[in-house]
């Protein structure tokens, strides 16, 4: 196949409630999807970064012109196969989420024009995936607010509830939502709030019988999550710190992580990420599929990931109404607390025209 054009549509989209994490509060989610133009059709790739770089050093503006300059360069015009793109841009260092989302276009149109749905190319074996919630630390501080925000999705049917935590908002709300959902299945994530002189505090966790404590301390200190994860009798699941299959295999090895979140973008793509799928599954090493508040264009990818035999815990793999009134593309409905792995072409999801236009704040060509 042959990359012809890659433009980049940033739209907005107006959160149904603020998102706060320890390091930000979103209120309108801005994302960058990118328009790959080959000549077997057109497909859609997301870029995960957002705005500013807080969740990691990743972010749209630096995006668009690492992908103008030089991803994009490295693929257009030649003759390729899909599965040819990481290893085309693989010279070009870091920019997990920019690589992530070319390869992702190239993939979609690529599997559209052959027939082939995504799940079917990854080696999906189920057609429906449980789905999990992440829940924000509300940002009135308050516990009520917090218990009215999971009341309404364990009434919406989710299986499985995590956490936003930092310093100062762990314990007690742990304690409360637990006390509030009983056995069900319970997570909390810090995205990276804590030091190893923390050790103690989170040890306290424990008693809440949680899943597992997900990148609990800074990406970059792998003794901490090391010392903690001897420590702690809650598995640690590691997020930020894990960035490709061989970096997730040496975390697994050194002691400094016991589950691992599978996250796309983070890791430069879905090729990767099923990498890292693979090498779990082999290890016995439980993997979940991450969200970073996708449009349907990355929840359809997320989603059919998320059916691959070693997810075996549900991932952040929320219906669209749980961020958004209008999604760019056909909305995730959520049934019975699961969803439906698409099985059309690619994706499965294209943006729809008129939205589009609606949400898009800037276009920027590529190429
Ligand atoms: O898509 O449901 C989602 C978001 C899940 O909490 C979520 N993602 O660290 O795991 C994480 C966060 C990062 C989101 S910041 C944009
Ligand atoms: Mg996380």
């Amino acid at each position: 196949m042959r990359v012809e054009s890659v433009v980049a549509h940033e739209v907005a989209l107006p959160l149904v409630r603020p998102f706060r994490t320890s390091f930000s509060t979103e209120h309108e989610r801005h994302v960058l999807l990118l328009e790959v133009t080959t000549d077997e059709g057109v497909g859609w790739g997301e870029c995960v970064s957002s705005p500013d770089p807080l969740y990691s050093h990743e972010f749209n503006a630096a995006a668009l012109l690492v992908l103008r300059d030089h991803l994009v360069p490295r693929v257009m015009g030649k003759d390729i196969e899909a599965e040819d793109v990481p290893g085309l841009i693989k010279p070009v260092r870091g920019h997990p989420m920019a690589r992530g989302a070319l390869e992702m276009g190239v993939l979609d149109a690529h599997l559209k024009n052959a027939g082939q749905s995504w799940g079917s190319y990854f080696g999906s074996n189920r057609e429906w995936v449980d789905c999990g919630v992440s829940v924000g630390i509300p940002v009135d501080d308050s516990i009520d607010t917090l218990v009215t925000e999971v009341q309404g999705y364990l009434d919406a049917g989710y299986r499985r509830i995590k956490l936003k935590i930092q310093p100062g908002w762990d314990l007690e709300p742990t304690r409360v939502i637990r006390e509030l959902i009983g056995g069900m299945r319970l997570q909390v994530d810090a995205n990276q709030a804590y030091s190893r002189d923390s050790i103690d505090h989170l040890c306290a966790l424990d008693e809440f019988d949680l899943l597992l404590i997900e990148q609990p301390i800074h990406e970059e200190d792998y003794l901490g999550h090391k010392l903690l994860a001897e420590r702690m009798q809650t598995p640690v699941c590691l997020d930020e710190s894990v960035l490709s299959r061989d970096n997730a295999e040496s975390l697994i090895d050194y002691g400094a992580c016991e589950i691992v979140n599978i996250k796309a973008g983070r890791v430069g793509g879905y090729i990767e990420a099923k990498k890292i799928h693979d090498m779990a599954l082999h290890r016995g090493i439980p993997v979940w599929c991450g969200g970073m508040e996708e449009t349907g264009l990355g929840r359809a990818a997320n989603v059919a990931i998320a059916s691959l035999p070693g997810f075996t815990l549900p991932g952040d793999t929320s219906a669209s109404s749980r961020f958004y009134k209008q999604d760019v593309t056909e909305p995730f409905v959520m049934e019975d607390g699961r969803l439906r792995v698409p099985d059309g072409p690619g994706l499965g999801r294209t943006p729809i025209p008129d939205v589009l236009t609606a949400l898009t704040v800037a276009t920027t060509p590529l190429s």
